[in-house]
């Protein structure tokens, strides 16, 4: 597969055409193109551009979420390959994604959890006002890493606490690292609770989903 195709791949991510994605992961599938090569020299840099335009404020909400859909295209397609191929895609850890209960924003919880899924985590992804036990039962069953929290409502952010104290009160808080998130909070939140993590956009996410799993590496 030449140089050119990588980029076109690259640009159906930039440009957020998720079914041009779609297409080109198959054919790249189907020419015999390794789905990890395809990923990481074509479909990767194209999200980690759109991360960059984002930061700097060329990029909004839009198309954001129309790169992570075209990102979500491809990855589907070539999720199964990777996980077939013989362990070369590594899973950067697993995560337990939702909004907590009371609270139905979910476009920001989505736009994370397409960004870490991209990046190759697991993302077990509970939708919107989702009961605090859930999390918690969720995160047991999958043998979690990261448990992810999203709030949107300074009356739901109290939900971020509550989780962290469920932890401690069943013995569990050595068992997952939390990262929170969402309009209302902030690093100091996170502090405050007690959480693990906080990123205030998807792309930060990423970064600190990383590195919070650098830092539990034996
Ligand atoms: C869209 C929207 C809605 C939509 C939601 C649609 C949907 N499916 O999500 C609808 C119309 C349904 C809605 C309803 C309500 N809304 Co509303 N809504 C918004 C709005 C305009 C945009 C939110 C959004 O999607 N932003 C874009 C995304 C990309 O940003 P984000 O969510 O912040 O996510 C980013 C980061 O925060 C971070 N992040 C998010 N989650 C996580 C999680 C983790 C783990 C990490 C690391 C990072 C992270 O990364 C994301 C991507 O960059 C905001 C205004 C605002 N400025 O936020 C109000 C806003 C949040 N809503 C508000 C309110 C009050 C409501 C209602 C209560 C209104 C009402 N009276 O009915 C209801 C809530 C009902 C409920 N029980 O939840 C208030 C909240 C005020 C407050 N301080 O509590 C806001 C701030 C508007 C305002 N200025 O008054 N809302």
């Amino acid at each position: 597969m030449t140089k050119d195709i990588f980029s076109v791949m690259a640009m159906s991510v930039v440009d957020g055409l998720p079914e041009t994605a779609g297409e080109l992961a198959r054919s790249a599938l189907a020419g015999g193109t390794p789905a990890l090569e395809a990923v990481e020299k074509g479909f990767l840099p194209g999200i980690r551009k759109v991360g960059e335009l984002w930061e700097s404020g060329e990029y909004f909400l839009p198309e954001l979420i129309a790169s992570a859909e075209a990102m979500k295209a491809a990855m589907s397609v070539l999720r199964p390959a990777l996980e077939k191929g013989g362990g070369t895609a590594r899973s950067a850890g697993k995560i337990v994604i939702g909004t907590v209960e009371g609270d139905i924003h979910d476009i920001g919880k989505n736009l994370v959890a397409a960004m870490l899924s991209a990046h190759g985590f697991e993302v077990v992804d509970l939708g919107a006002d989702v009961k605090l036990v859930s999390f918690i039962e969720t995160a047991e069953a999958e043998k979690a890493d990261i448990i992810c929290l999203s709030a949107l409502l300074t009356t739901t952010m109290i939900g971020q606490r509550r989780l962290i104290d469920l932890l401690v009160e069943h013995g569990l808080r050595h068992r997952f690292q939390v990262m929170i998130g969402g309009a209302p909070t902030t690093r100091a939140w996170a502090e405050e609770i007690g959480a693990d993590g906080y990123a205030e956009n998807a792309n930060a996410a990423v970064r600190e989903a990383l590195e919070l799993r650098q830092k539990a590496a034996p």
